[in-house]
């Protein structure tokens, strides 16, 4: 198949699974256009089943706000053309899903007829997307998707709920390369954060505010007066200057380490005890299922998706969103050495149920059924 995928090119998870998606398709022999305004951060090899379209914006004066959408419509529908594509894969709903519709509308003009797909990761939904200034375009471009995919059930509930939407949603998980993501030996990384044989916690995010990252750090700084242990923070976004200062006022800070944006993040959740996730809404939690193959056990909250993936009591603990206290108390039973080893094993287990050579297989399904379904019009 010849398959172009739009996304956002950054850390995010939407974009680190379109781009984990794309670059496993090229190793099953389909051609994997991608499209977006620069290189994705983990497309950095050369594939030959992989392409790269540049979308670039002719800056003018009397743009205040430039006009993006309109320059990827264009550059999806030159790339259709030229690498005679089967289909559309957007991944976010905004502005992907309406800019793949404008695309349609314009190469349908041109006598070119292909489906789009749509992706829904999250905050496309919950956050972004039920503002007034964005829902009824989010509406309107899910309703005019030829296939509307989640990445949880939960998400697919909130989509219903918030949205009037006509049409089926299917489910498909994210998922993870088990090859990449596995716990390697790094021990001379443990001994040096470590060097006293104190638990490794660890947080990932874009450090913003749905991610709730103060709760990493109240709830370490009361761990911390139970047991030796320290706290990674890995990952660069708007709270960070506030979690720095917050960080600053309290007696723990010593050890508690910034990382900044890490490439090869599972060579440190090699060596962590536990990854903390307190997120206010989560639609999946690609982040704790990297920690969990990686053999980290998962403290979060309930919220969104997270219970789809982080099995209470067995992988980790779920506790109500801000409820430190609840967080507490099952970070101290997974810590303990009588029960640590286990939740680990457990938390690698679960994770292979959504190895990508699982997942993948359902995207596929979801391509070739959209193909065989389409009504070219
Ligand atoms: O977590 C973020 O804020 C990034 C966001 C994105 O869209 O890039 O991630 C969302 O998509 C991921 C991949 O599908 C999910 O695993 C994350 O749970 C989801 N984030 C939220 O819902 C907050």
């Amino acid at each position: 198949m010849n398959i172009g995928i739009v996304c956002y090119p950054t850390f995010g998870g939407s974009g680190v699974v379109a781009t984990e998606l794309g670059i496993g398709l090229a190793k099953k022999g389909h051609k994997v256009h991608f499209i977006t305004y620069s290189q994705p951060s983990r497309l950095d090899f050369f594939n030959e089943n992989i392409f790269y379209h540049e979308v670039s914006m002719p800056s003018y004066p009397l743009f205040q706000y430039p006009p993006y959408e309109l320059a990827l419509s264009s550059t999806m529908v030159s790339t259709a053309k030229y690498a005679e594509l089967d289909l559309f894969h957007v991944h976010y709903a905004i502005p992907h899903a309406s800019a793949a519709y404008m695309a349609q509308q314009i190469m349908k003009d041109r006598n070119i007829d292909i489906p789009f797909i749509t992706t829904l990761h999250g905050t496309d939904i919950t956050l972004v997307g039920k503002d007034s200034g964005f829902s009824p375009v989010v509406t309107f471009s899910i309703n005019h998707s030829d296939l509307v995919t989640s990445v949880s059930e939960d998400l697919k509930r909130e989509t219903f709920e918030h949205f009037d939407i006509r049409k089926d949603i299917k489910v498909i998980p994210n998922f993870i390369d088990l090859e990449k993501f596995k716990k390697q030996k790094k021990d001379h990384f443990k001994k040096a954060i470590c060097p006293n044989g104190e638990k490794l916690l660890i947080h990932t995010s874009n450090f913003r505010k749905v991610k709730r990252v103060d709760d990493v750090v109240k709830l370490f700084d009361q761990i911390r007066q139970k047991l030796p242990a320290k706290l990674l923070l890995a990952g660069d976004g708007p709270e960070r200057p506030n979690i720095e200062r917050m960080c600053r006022s309290l007696p723990s800070c010593e050890d508690i380490r910034f990382l900044g944006k890490m490439e090869a993040i599972e060579e440190i959740l090699s060596v962590a005890d536990l990854f903390i996730l307190p997120s206010e809404k989560e639609s999946f939690g690609l982040a704790a299922l990297e920690a969990m193959a990686c053999e980290v056990p998962v403290i979060s909250s309930n919220a969104g998706g997270i219970p789809e993936l982080n099995i209470h009591g067995k992988t980790g603990f779920l506790s109500d969103i801000g409820d430190i206290n609840s967080m507490l108390k099952n970070s101290l039973e997974i810590l303990d050495d009588m029960n640590l080893e286990t939740f680990k094993k457990n938390a690698k287990e679960r994770a292979t149920e959504f190895d990508i050579h699982k997942i993948l297989p359902l995207y596929e399904d979801a391509y070739n059924e959209t193909l065989r379904t389409y009504k070219k019009g």
